[in-house]
């Protein structure tokens, strides 16, 4: 069993070369400007259409992804209805939803997937239900045909919380929103932030006028909006992240391919059918198991794994209504674990956490 010296986290941000950062530091010194729409937010904004293959009028960025899905929901006009999600996901799906007073409805998972099943989700949908939220969970990929389907025959948006999906290039401009986080815990950051796609351009300007505190003009507020403007600096950390997009990308990659070498005649299921690697999820015969890597891999090893996504948003106290709606997400959360990557983590690294699972689930398969 390898102890590392230093703690292996579950992750790590990118850092581009601190002479690059400097040099576009000195470029907002000299523009003197901040924040609210500044001139190295708009490169950011046209580097990430170019890269999306999507119009600028098509896209908007926000301080934190949290804040774009609230404020994309809102422009949608979801409050006061019912929006059927999934419990396997970060609190911050759910929370945007209650928190612009709609009620978050929870239907299960797929199996393979982990995402939200669409014919679960399809039993859900009453009158009151304004919108389905998928999450694309680790970047692996919903059943957008199945949602599509949903969309049209019941007139409901489709917004698809693609925080952990950015990479993956067929989701872009799937649905009539999707959402993807630049959270430094994601592979690719702007320090903070949160981009919405979305199909009609013509909500642009209103999604721009929230994250202003909905402010029109000198003398015109023309709604209640709030403060969620990214700023030059954050845009500035998205440019050159952005610039290495690839290369993220390629290594981990490799790291998913060694873990899913490792595991593959084993009793660990390797979870990751994603076509960016953002997460390396393994499912463990029971939930024993699962705790027993996760704190013996702290203690023995001196890796920090985490159980994403445990407990299950319907065991958070703000969703208990919804406690035991979805047995399979429950099973997936109690048998979860994901795994260190992250851009520079060695490959022999990978091979020793890789055999250390191994090794601890040993005698129990
Ligand atoms: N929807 C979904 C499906 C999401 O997963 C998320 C966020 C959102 C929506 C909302 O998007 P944002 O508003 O965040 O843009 C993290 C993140 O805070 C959160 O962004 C993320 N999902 C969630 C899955 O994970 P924690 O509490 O696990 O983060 P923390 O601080 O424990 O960091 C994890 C590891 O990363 C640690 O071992 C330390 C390391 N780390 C972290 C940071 C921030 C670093 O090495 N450097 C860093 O700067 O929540």
């Amino acid at each position: 069993m390898k102890r590392f010296d230093d703690p292996i986290l579950v992750t790590r941000p990118y850092l581009p070369p601190l002479e690059d950062f400097k040099r576009g530091c000195e470029e907002i010194w000299s523009n003197r400007w901040l924040t609210n729409d500044g001139p190295v937010l708009h490169r950011f904004q046209s580097e990430l259409a170019k890269c999306l293959g999507v119009p600028e009028g098509n896209l908007a960025l926000f301080v934190n992804g949290t804040l774009a899905l609230e404020l994309g929901y809102y422009a949608l006009g979801l409050q006061g209805g019912e929006v059927i999600t999934t419990p396997f996901t970060f609190v911050a799906t759910s929370h945007a939803i209650r928190r612009i007073g709609a009620t978050p409805v929870f239907a299960d998972v797929d199996p393979d997937t982990l995402c939200l099943d669409p014919a679960k989700a399809e039993k859900l949908i009453t009158p009151r239900t304004k919108a389905i939220v998928p999450v694309h969970v680790y970047g692996n990929v919903c059943d957008v045909d199945g949602f599509e389907r949903l969309g049209s025959k019941y007139g409901v948006k489709i917004i698809y919380d693609a925080a952990h999906a950015f990479g993956v290039k067929s989701v872009v401009g799937c649905g009539d929103m999707s959402m993807f986080s630049f959270h430094p815990t994601k592979l690719f950051h702007s320090c903070e932030g949160g981009l919405l796609v979305f199909r009609d351009g013509s909500i642009k300007e209103r999604l721009s006028q929230l994250r202003n505190f909905a402010i029109k003009s000198e003398t015109e507020c023309v709604g209640v909006g709030t403060n969620a403007k990214m700023n030059e600096f954050q845009a500035l950390m998205g440019c050159l992240c952005l610039d290495k997009i690839d290369e993220l990308l390629a290594y981990r990659k490799r790291i998913s391919d060694i873990y899913k070498a490792a595991f593959a005649d084993s009793a660990v299921k390797f979870a990751d059918s994603s076509a960016n690697h953002s997460y390396c999820p393994v499912l463990f015969r029971d939930f024993e198991t699962r705790e027993k890597v996760y704190s013996e891999l702290k203690g023995r090893c001196n890796v920090y794994s985490r159980r994403y996504f445990y407990p299950l948003v319907t065991d958070c106290e703000p969703y208990l209504y919804a406690r035991n709606a979805c047995p399979v997400a429950a099973d997936i959360a109690r048998r979860i674990l994901t795994l260190p990557t992250y851009y520079g983590l060695p490959m022999e690294d990978v091979r020793s956490i890789a055999e250390n699972v191994l090794e601890i689930v040993g005698a129990d398969c």
